[in-house]
């Protein structure tokens, strides 16, 4: 059996085209079923719905022999007991920073002012900051982190922004951008031992139907 861990939502959607690809279809809709494994048309393949931030601890430890998660989710989680084979060039986005309209970043940074800084996404936000030699407190949160410069818990947030209407309708402008975000497919290590073919023909499957 191979198990494929995926997170409802646009990346359940966007690697569907992906598994045609590999001759699998999923036989049941997550938004209407509530079933956490899916069968698919081959008996020897499903997939396990989890939170998108859950991908990477189900591939590590083996729950799943193969997921897909974002750049943003693998790099806060790390990478040990997995290989990262192919960037799927699905679920495209940026993580940026972002400001209140009237707070004037260049200056704060030129400055060398101490920086609030909101996120869901520490280990980046971290990384970025200390590149920049910017020195910042950095205030976790799990959602709805434009409301932080709003209301003044933070003078910036680091998030993933597609379109920009969710910084536009806030009041909020990007201000720099940190790094492009795409999903990956993620193997467990022992797993591409121990079911080396299967998972060699569904990873070479994927590799040829990747969106430009
Ligand atoms: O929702 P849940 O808490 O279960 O987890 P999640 O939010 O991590 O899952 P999901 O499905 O929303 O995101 C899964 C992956 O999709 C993320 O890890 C990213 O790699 C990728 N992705 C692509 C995005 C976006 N685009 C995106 N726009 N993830 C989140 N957003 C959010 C963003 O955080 C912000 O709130 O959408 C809002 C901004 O969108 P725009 O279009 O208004 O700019
Ligand atoms: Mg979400």
């Amino acid at each position: 059996m191979i198990t494929l861990a995926l997170s409802k939502g646009r990346i359940f959607e966007e690697t569907l085209p992906l598994l045609k690809a590999a001759g699998i279809e999923v036989l049941e809709d997550p938004e209407t079923s509530r079933k956490l494994i899916l069968p698919t048309n081959r008996e020897d393949v499903r997939v396990v719905l989890v939170r998108a931030s859950d991908v990477p601890t189900y591939v590590q430890y083996g729950g799943a022999d193969l997921g897909v998660a974002g750049r943003d989710v693998l790099i806060e989680h790390g990478l040990a007991g997995m290989y990262q084979p192919l960037d799927l060039n699905i679920a495209k986005c940026r993580m940026s920073v972002a400001v209140r309209a009237d707070f004037d970043y260049e200056s704060a940074v030129k400055q060398g002012s101490r920086l609030r800084v909101a996120t869901k996404y520490t280990q980046i936000a971290r990384q970025h900051f200390a590149d920049k030699g910017v020195h910042v407190d950095l205030i976790k949160l799990y959602g709805s982190m434009e409301l932080a410069p709003l209301t003044g818990l933070a003078d910036a947030i680091v998030d993933l922004v597609s379109t920009g209407s969710t910084l536009r309708a806030n009041k909020l402008v990007e201000v720099e951008r940190i790094m492009d975000i795409s999903s990956r497919l993620v193997v467990n290590q022992a797993s591409l031992k121990l079911k080396r073919a299967p998972l060699r023909a569904l990873i070479d499957a994927f590799a040829t139907a990747i969106p430009k």
